[in-house]
């Protein structure tokens, strides 16, 4: 399992740099890094749902733990724990549903998820697998965004992990959010303010905050243009009224933590 988040980590910070460099910061201040949990995007087509991404997990001794929904991105999410290995981080799992979009939406992204054969998504290592679809087209991108920033983000980037996130519990000396937060911003990275630069309340029990997603240059059939990549994610849990710590997440933060990857103009 180590081998397979050490795999997930390597192909995330070849792509998102500015990831390792936090980290790193972390590090150089004496702090232990562990992941709170890292997160996966998909269709909700049965050839690539949920349960197909879930597979690999499930294999590895995870279970199912907690089910969302997000009205108004369409969205249905799950999260895995491993109930044997405490430090295994947590896997969250969401899968855009399409049916809820306009057909001509539903014509682009179907067009393109059967353009490859369906061994491409029985294939056990989907999730490191990225854009299978190909070179993408500009035009489609933005037409994409205007019903979903997720399907234009996950066209444009495919099975591969969205982001890792530090576990705030783990610290010592940024032992709160509020600590965190300054730190990245001292160090020039900057956060997602969507929803308020902290997403959750002590009393919900979780709060989270994200940095904005790296920008990246990518090739697309009309030439080269900046889009965004992926974002690194903080998170700190509080203990329930029974002394348990908060394990689950809390679909208000997250809906927020999503525009972490919008494009910007
Ligand atoms: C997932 C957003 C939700 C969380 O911790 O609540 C999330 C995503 O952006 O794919 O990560
Ligand atoms: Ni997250």
């Amino acid at each position: 399992m180590q081998q397979l988040f050490n795999a997930l980590w390597k192909e995330y910070t070849l792509q998102n740099p500015t990831a390792q460099v936090i980290h790193d910061l972390f590090i150089q201040e004496n702090e232990l890094v562990v992941n709170d949990h890292v997160a996966f995007r998909t269709f909700d087509d049965v050839k690539m749902n949920i349960k197909v991404l879930a597979k690999k997990f499930l294999e590895l001794g995870y279970e199912y733990r907690g089910e969302y929904k997000f009205e108004d991105k369409h969205l249905n999410a799950v999260h895995l724990e491993h109930p044997g290995i405490t430090d295994a981080p947590r896997v969250f799992i969401s899968e855009l549903i399409l049916s809820e979009f306009s057909t001509g939406f539903q014509e682009i992204i179907r067009k393109h998820l059967n353009s490859v054969s369906d061994d491409v998504y029985a294939d056990k290592d989907l999730i490191h697998k990225g854009n299978v679809w190909g070179k993408p087209s500009y035009k489609t991108f933005q037409l994409l965004r205007k019903e979903s920033e997720y399907a234009a983000w996950l066209y444009l980037h495919g099975f591969r992990v969205n982001h890792f996130t530090v576990s705030i519990n783990a610290l010592q000396k940024y032992d709160t959010i509020e600590k965190v937060n300054q730190f990245i911003k001292d160090s020039r990275h900057e956060m997602n303010t969507s929803g308020g630069e902290i997403k959750g309340t002590p009393e919900k029990l979780l709060q989270q905050s994200s940095t904005l997603s790296e920008i990246i240059q990518m090739e697309f059939t009309e030439g080269v243009f900046e889009v965004p990549a992926c974002f690194y994610e903080f998170a700190i849990r509080y203990p329930d009224k029974t002394g348990k710590l908060f394990s689950g997440f809390i679909a208000a933060n997250a809906n927020k933590i999503f525009d972490s990857t919008n494009f910007r103009e």
